[in-house]
């Protein structure tokens, strides 16, 4: 009779808190499998990091561009694809009155396909079969079966978005007039923006390159090759990008007991983010040969725009944050900076992640600038940059929203011991990445490569010069590891072993003053038609260009 109680109870306290168990669970296998891929991803990030300062010679059975195409494959694909469908889900569930069965179980089927594609991409890189780095650019070829990897986790991805339109298609049918809850408008982009980013990876992998290295076909368009990567690619960071600014809009202004900016505004950068997004994709080809100066000029304008939202985005959060603080009586011009809780990492990780996407948006421009981007291409500067991109600003953010997804999806606390974890791991993370990422920029201007082993070229005087920046770059990396063990330690703990309890899923309301969205925002079939548009725009002239004038194919190589 007490056990009954204590049971309705719950269920009830759930149902407030919008907790539903099969979906957590769900979610919690997502986000275990994130911070697992975070563990050993970080541990090779240190041995590279170590290798390129010469202080760590790596054996010949894992080598260092084995080490390099896991480390890239690992992070990129796994960390942030798991991290960010497991923190969705959660938030349709929560939003949305929980996941249909159908819904649930095409993520559990998206979720055994993911891995058993990972470890099919996995075992070719062990094998020495695949040191192809995580772009895969023909004409280098892996083994086979490392594609049909990446084609499983393309599927299983797709298993996810599928899942995500179906949930939100059904509720909007039960919710006639009214808005998708905001969270899910966020997750409602980020999965179109998947769904079709995933489509030109998708031909490349299937239709060019798993013909051409089974031996079907003798030869290969490289430039298509490369731009059907980039069309994915380009707009998989600003999936990231999309994924990190919901917890800023949504969930760091309720952290601080504040109210949301503007929802039209929020949706206006939602649908601004997801029109202008694929067709970027050339400003990671600014010097590729064979492309029209007006198509690459076309897709760095394309790049910049993305710019506008972002500043959008940054005046509505400082707003927010003044706005909040000025209410708790912060004074003066900067009093309220002192009103901020600097000692919740719930917000200080998500804030200094902010802070470091100033210098990284900076630097996506210097990039997307035709002269600069000749200084800089292919140097330790492009990877000092998505290092502060998508190293901090994104990752940063996850980690800050782990420390109450975790805890809401496991039926447990934050407890003060972990948060002062938390506030410490973010402070580590931030001085490691400072010296990381710094000295990559810094190294990359002097000339030294990315992607290339420790060498000092015959002890040639500029390579000599490098090392200092490479000692640093260790020093940062190994600073990292310890920020990566932190964070895993706090994750493990707060899904198995934190006291029980309830957590709130933190949802900011808006302004009590605040003006009704008007009705247009949901009409998505309108974003998408816009979207595909902009799309043919950008891609249409130059791929029938490649294809039509198409310079001599190549057959596979491996250069390794
Ligand atoms: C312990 C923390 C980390 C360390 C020490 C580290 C170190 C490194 C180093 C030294 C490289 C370089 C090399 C080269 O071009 O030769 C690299 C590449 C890379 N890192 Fe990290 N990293 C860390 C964390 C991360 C995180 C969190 C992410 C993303 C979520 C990430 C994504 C990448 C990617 C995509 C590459 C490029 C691989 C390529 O060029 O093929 N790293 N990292
Ligand atoms: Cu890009």
């Amino acid at each position: 009779m007490e056990a009954d109680l204590k049971t309705g109870f719950k269920d009830k306290a759930n149902k407030i808190l919008g907790y539903h168990p099969e979906d957590a669970k769900l979610s919690k296998s997502y986000i275990a499998v994130a911070f697992i891929a975070l563990l050993v991803g970080g541990f090779l990030g240190l041995l590279q990091g170590l290798n390129r300062a010469g202080l760590l010679e790596l054996p010949t059975w894992f080598n260092y561009y084995q080490v390099l195409t896991a480390h890239g494959l690992i992070l990129i694909l796994v960390l942030t694809a798991f991290f960010t469908i497991g923190y969705f889900y959660a938030a349709l569930s929560h939003n949305l009155g929980g996941l249909l069965p159908k819904v649930r179980k095409l993520a559990w089927i998206g979720f055994f396909v993911k891995l058993v594609g990972f470890v099919l991409a996995v075992i070719p890189i062990l094998m020495n079969e695949a040191s192809v780095m995580y772009t895969f650019y023909p004409p280098m070829a892996a083994h086979p079966v490392f594609y049909i990897g990446l084609a499983l986790i393309v599927v299983g991805v797709w298993l996810c978005c599928i899942g995500a339109f179906i949930q939100v298609a059904n509720w909007r049918k039960n919710h006639k007039g009214q808005h998708v809850p905001i969270l899910s408008y966020f997750a409602t982009g980020v999965f179109v923006l998947l769904f079709f980013a995933l489509m030109f990876v998708a031909v490349e992998v299937l239709v060019m390159i798993l013909p051409w290295t089974l031996g079907w076909v003798d030869t290969i368009n490289v430039m298509v090759a490369r731009t059907l990567f980039w069309a994915f690619g380009h707009t998989l960071v600003n999936i990231w990008y999309l994924t990190a600014v919901s917890a800023w809009y949504v969930v760091v202004p309720k952290v601080i007991g504040g109210k949301r900016w503007s929802d039209l505004l929020t949706r206006v950068v939602i649908i601004a983010l997801v029109i202008m997004n694929i067709t970027g994709g050339f400003h990671h080809q600014i010097i590729d040969p064979g492309i029209n100066e007006l198509v690459k000029f076309m897709h760095v304008f394309m790049s910049l725009a993305i710019g506008f939202p972002s500043l959008m985005t940054a005046f509505a959060l400082f707003a927010v944050f003044e706005r909040t603080s000025r209410r708790k009586g912060g004074k003066g011009l900067i009093g309220w900076w002192k009103k901020m809780p600097w000692g919740d990492v719930r917000f200080l990780a998500p804030f200094i992640a902010m802070l470091a996407f100033i210098p990284a948006g900076a630097g996506g421009i210097v990039q997307s600038t035709n002269q600069l981007n000749q200084v800089v291409h292919n140097t330790m500067w492009v990877v000092g940059h998505f290092h502060l991109t998508l190293g901090m600003s994104v990752v940063m953010t996850f980690f800050g929203i782990s420390y109450w997804l975790v805890p809401y999806i496991s039926n447990r606390v934050l407890t003060p011991q972990i948060n002062r974890i938390g506030v410490i791991q973010t402070w580590i993370w931030t001085i490691g990445m400072i010296f990381m990422s710094g000295a990559m920029h810094y190294v990359g201007l002097l000339g030294s490569p990315r992607r290339t082993s420790y060498t000092t070229y015959g002890d040639h005087a500029t390579a000599l010069g490098w090392d200092p920046y490479l000692m640093l770059l260790a020093v940062g990396g190994t600073l990292l590891i310890v920020g990566v063990i932190l964070q895993v330690y706090a994750v493990f703990n707060m899904m198995f072993f934190a006291p029980k309890g309830d957590t709130e899923f933190p949802i900011a309301e808006e302004e009590d003053n605040a003006t009704k969205t008007p009705y247009w925002t949901e009409r998505w079939g309108l974003w998408i038609v816009i979207m595909l548009i902009v799309v043919a725009m950008a891609y249409v002239i130059p791929l029938t260009e490649f294809i039509v004038n198409a310079p001599p194919g190549s057959p596979p190589f491996k250069t390794w």
